[in-house]
């Protein structure tokens, strides 16, 4: 019996900013809060044991959205198995009616923030400006012209021989990242394909993740799942790729020290955009991971990377730079090898275009997020 119970029982896990929880005024006795987990985060986790089968559970979970709805929260909660690891095939709600984006972090990036904001970040579902847009992420190439573009011939050679890492190689960053951007770049010289999981700034799903595999809220979080190699600190990351897949080179020159040179021009002339969560940024991943072809310091992929990133969409990224061992697959798929290139497996599209591929983004999983949403 006792057995049962358990088994049955849920966790919920909820956030909400400035310790709202405290205000619940919830009338349950196993309900913790964790506090301030991240760095100088301002965000709460408060841990909920929120019944013992679904009709309790559904009759909380209604009493608790609302109310942190009204107080503009965004609400992640996830069923926990008996053993208290989550489950991730069960999510049983989530809700979202957020307005802000900046989810707390220490880093220059948070004191930037707000600058950022100002200069442009916006609304990145409104029109924008083609010029801008073009000679924006334009400078952001240029300023990293020796790093992400070109795969390393030993490495495009070995992947061509072996194929692809045969489990998926895991990253946890945001686009506006100068430590993330480094280790992109890294993967693009070797010719790697890895899976994005976006975490921008008010991101809950992934950088809940990233607290429980990692224990912290530091980006890039990086995961080979062939190995059980999990790092934080971008030029562990890279030394490591180069280390396990780079076919005897070293990291390009420059490539570990870059991030002091010019490796904050691409966020500060994008003004931030891949950095914050869209308001109406999907609750839920949806089922299939998306697919990018792309490069790093390709100007026009860079545009779409950030839209995923806003949308806090997981996908995987194809890196296909210059003398790649993916080109080929592309071009037989898209009839040419020009990046960025788009596969949606959860709608069948595919499309190139990075002006049309950030419209289909938004339109298909820019949700609205006046209605709250439950399962
Ligand atoms: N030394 C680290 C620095 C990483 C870092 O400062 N990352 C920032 C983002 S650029 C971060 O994790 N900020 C916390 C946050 O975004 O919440 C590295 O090279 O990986």
């Amino acid at each position: 019996m006792m057995m049962a119970a358990s088994m049955a029982s849920s966790v919920g896990v909820v956030q909400c900013q400035a310790l709202q929880c405290a205000h619940l005024h919830l009338q349950t006795p196993s309900w913790q809060q964790e506090r301030g987990r991240g760095r100088g985060s301002h965000w709460r986790y408060c841990r909920l044991e929120f019944g013992r089968n679904s009709a309790e559970s559904d009759e909380l979970l209604s009493r608790l959205a609302p109310v942190l709805q009204r107080k503009r929260n965004r609400i992640l909660l996830k069923r926990i198995s008996a053993g208290g690891s989550s489950d991730g095939q069960k999510d049983v709600s989530v809700a979202n009616s957020s307005k802000g984006s900046s989810g707390g972090g220490s880093s220059f990036l948070t004191f930037l923030c707000p600058l950022l904001k100002l200069l442009g970040g916006g609304d990145p579902s409104a029109p924008r400006n083609t010029f801008l847009e073009t000679a924006t992420t334009g400078v952001a190439s240029l300023a990293r012209l020796p790093w992400g573009s070109q795969v390393l011939p030993e490495a495009a050679a070995a992947r061509t021989e072996a194929g692809q890492p045969a489990k998926p190689l895991q990253l946890y960053e945001f686009e506006a990242c100068p430590f993330c951007r480094r280790v992109r770049e890294a993967l693009t010289e070797l010719d790697l394909s890895v899976e994005i999981f976006p975490c921008p700034k008010g991101s809950l799903r992934h950088r809940e993740s990233v607290r429980s595999k990692g224990g912290k809220d530091q980006f890039p979080f990086f995961l080979d799942t062939n190995t059980g190699v999990s790092l934080y600190e971008s030029s562990d990351i890279v030394k490591y790729l180069f280390k396990e897949y780079g076919a005897g080179r070293q990291p390009s020159p420059g490539l570990l020290e870059s991030t002091l040179v010019t490796g904050w021009v691409p966020t500060l002339v994008r003004a931030g955009r891949g950095m914050a969560l869209f308001q109406r940024a999907p609750i839920q991943a949806p089922e299939k991971m998306l697919e990018l072809y792309s490069y790093e310091n390709n100007q026009f992929a860079r545009l779409v990377r950030e839209a995923l990133c806003e949308l806090e969409l997981p996908y995987i990224l194809r890196n296909a730079g210059k003398g790649s061992s993916v080109r080929p697959t592309l071009l037989q798929l898209a009839g040419s090898t020009q990046v960025p290139y788009l596969v949606d497996p959860n709608t069948g599209v595919a499309m190139a275009e990075s002006k049309d591929i950030i419209a289909y983004l938004f339109k298909t999983y820019g949700a609205d997020s006046s209605q709250p949403v439950y399962e």
